[in-house]
């Protein structure tokens, strides 16, 4: 049987030939091209010249895997409203081997500059910078902008800016698809992610694919599949290139290292405006690192780096008031940021006209609700400060001073939910985009998640940059998993309900209040075979307490008065992360079913063993 693939419609719109006219309220006149490049592939262009400005404009291009538009926009789009009054070109290009472009679309990230024969993003951006600024009447100034792949491309570019490329944009970009964002997190495989992408976007150059599931909840699919191996035996048959590599490569060896473009960027080599969203439930943590390592020289000051509390690209939507149940205290972020934000930067360095931005980094900034603006991130006042868990289950920022540890049996035949099933495929996106703030109270009480829960605070507490927990834990098997959420617990009355006071709530109003809600504040998985070595995976001595430091990522929160903190610590995070054997094998995409086994797993809690969230505290 061939792969249970159907087809979707494309994110945009596929393309079409040649010029269009436009309908008589579209903004923009487009026209088709077709851009060669150095080593004669062409590649599918569109530019849309807006109706309403003359002059030489600069030209604003992204550069996707998704496909381009078909006809110009009947109406300005809603995420380019900010920019569009200012006046620009905007260019939408079709990678290699997709749509109508020629070549072959590899989804990689690999650049090798070294090899003047090569093609890749960088060059294939640069080529087609070089066609755009003397095919196109412009005034020479070019700015590149994007999410997530289209944000990587953006981002490919300061490998080997052209010299138009004025400013541009890195919009939610993964760097290291080993080490985090879409398909790994420190080793761990985001199994639903990983493979579910490789479909949409490798199984028909014309389309986007989404994969047939034969059961509704997604979650029940992934179980019943059994061992990873079985996606390739049962469905793709090897036909997905890209999850063929990832099967072929566990460890984080020659070829990851090479997929990690970011190791070659040293510097600001164009004005960047970095944008990450704290609950990105793909790519959280690319754009802080282009931040970090453009700021190793950055000395025109050309870095920046904004973040708020957004899902995957959601700084994009049309307000941006609220993100699942939660509100964001009146803002409309999403054009709050383009508005004050991204288009000031671009009219900054691509028209010469107002300032750049006075700071290095710009939040939003959750549970106080309001914009943020920093100096350096992250700031100095913020102090590492240790939260420790204890035996009786409390949070403190006291040390224990007696108590030993916690236990739970992890199961591979039983794992825990990433969310409430049933679990939607992750294309389209859907619920998908909010998982990553859904109320954790659907896992309390289950006997293989343990929870550790503080007093209710006395004052707000602000935390602002890195944060990371650091478990001393051990497993009775030979390979674990343990994942670590932090959790601003919301009072039993923290909202007035809208229902009726007679006839009480609406059938699932209840549900979708904030009394008592857990908010996921950060989360992340580490895989114990990767503890010593990544490159080289080691078994775990079996019941032997060892450090395990959990990287939590950069926020800016604050925990609000009569709020409560919580820590969750679980061993399987089903089917977001692909279930670990807990036993150890050489490769786990090669497991069997038998390998799959129980194991218990201890946290320890004891005044030598303190495991410990690291947060960073701004004092009040
Ligand atoms: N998160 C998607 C992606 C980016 C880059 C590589 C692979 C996947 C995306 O939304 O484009």
């Amino acid at each position: 049987m061939g792969p249970r693939l159907c087809v979707a419609a494309s994110l945009l719109l596929a393309a079409a030939a040649g010029a269009q006219q436009p309908s008589p309220k579209a903004p923009f006149t487009l026209q088709e091209v077709m851009i060669p490049m150095r080593d004669g592939v062409r590649l599918q262009t569109v530019i849309l010249t807006p109706l309403d400005k003359s002059g030489p404009l600069p030209i604003l291009f992204r550069r996707t895997p998704y496909g381009v538009p078909a006809a110009p926009p009947e109406q300005m789009p809603s995420s380019w409203k900010e920019l569009a009054q200012d006046g620009y070109i905007f260019v939408i290009q079709n990678l290699r081997g997709r749509f109508k472009s020629e070549g072959v679309f590899k989804l990689t990230s690999q650049v090798d500059l070294t090899d003047s024969t090569a093609t890749n993003e960088t060059t294939d951006a640069y080529d087609s910078i070089d066609w755009l600024v003397t095919h196109v009447p412009n005034n020479g100034n070019v700015g590149m902008f994007g999410v997530s792949y289209d944000g990587l491309t953006t981002a490919l570019a300061l490998l080997h800016p052209h010299p138009a490329l004025k400013a541009i944009s890195e919009q939610a970009s993964p760097v290291d698809q080993w080490m985090n964002d879409d398909d790994h997190r420190y080793g761990a495989l985001r199994e639903s992610y990983a493979f579910e992408y490789a479909v949409l976007e490798q199984a028909d150059k014309h389309q986007n694919t989404h994969f047939a599931f034969e059961t509704y909840d997604t979650y029940a699919w992934y179980l019943a599949l059994g061992p990873l191996a079985n996606i390739n035996e049962r469905y793709l048959h090897g036909s997905i290139p890209y999850w063929n590599d990832v099967v072929a490569h566990p460890d984080y060896d020659d070829f990851w290292k090479k997929e990690a473009w970011i190791r070659q960027l040293h510097a600001s080599t164009v004005p960047n405006l970095n944008v990450a969203g704290f609950w990105d439930q793909e790519d959280p943590w690319g754009p802080w690192q282009i931040f970090r390592h453009a700021a190793e020289h950055d000395p025109d000051h050309t870095n920046f780096v904004v973040a708020g509390p957004w899902y995957h690209g959601q700084w994009r939507a049309p307000k941006g008031d609220s993100i699942g149940l939660i509100a964001l205290g009146g803002h409309e972020t999403a054009r709050e940021f383009r508005e004050t934000i991204e288009a000031p930067f671009f009219r900054h360095y691509l028209y010469g006209r107002g300032a750049k931005p006075a700071w290095q980094a710009a939040t939003f900034q959750s549970g106080s609700n309001r914009w943020r603006t920093y100096a350096v991130w992250p700031p100095q006042e913020a102090k590492p400060t240790n939260l420790y868990l204890h035996a009786d289950g409390t949070l403190s920022f006291d040390p224990p001073r007696a108590g030993q540890y916690r236990e739970y049996v992890s199961d591979p035949a039983n794992p825990v939910p990433y969310r409430q099933r049933p679990i939607s495929p992750t294309y389209p996106g859907g619920d998908w985009r909010t998982w990553e703030v859904a109320d954790q109270r659907f896992v309390d009480g289950r006997p293989d998640v343990l929870t550790f829960v503080s007093a209710p605070l006395e004052h707000d507490l602000t935390i602002t940059g890195e944060v990371a927990a650091d478990l001393f834990a051990a497993t009775s098997g030979s390979d674990a998993d343990f994942v670590v959420k932090l959790i601003d617990v919301y009072p039993e009355d923290a909202q007035a309900n809208a229902w009726d006071a007679e006839a009480g709530p609406a059938p699932g109003q209840y549900a979708r209040s904030v009394n008592g809600y857990e908010l996921p504040i950060a989360m992340e998985v580490r895989r114990g075979r990767y503890v010593a070595s990544y490159e080289r995976p080691r078994p775990l001595a079996p019941n032997t307490p060892i450090e395990w430091h959990i990287p939590l990522r950069d926020r800016d929160h604050v925990f609000l008065k009569g709020h409560r903190l919580m820590v969750q610590v679980q061993s399987t995070w089903f089917p977001l992360i692909d279930r670990n054997p807990q036993r150890f094998v050489p490769s786990i995409y090669r497991a069997t079913a038998a390998d799959y086994v129980q194991a218990t797993q201890r946290v320890y809690c004891s005044p030598s063993r303190p495991s410990h969230i690291v947060l960073p505290v701004v004092p009040q």
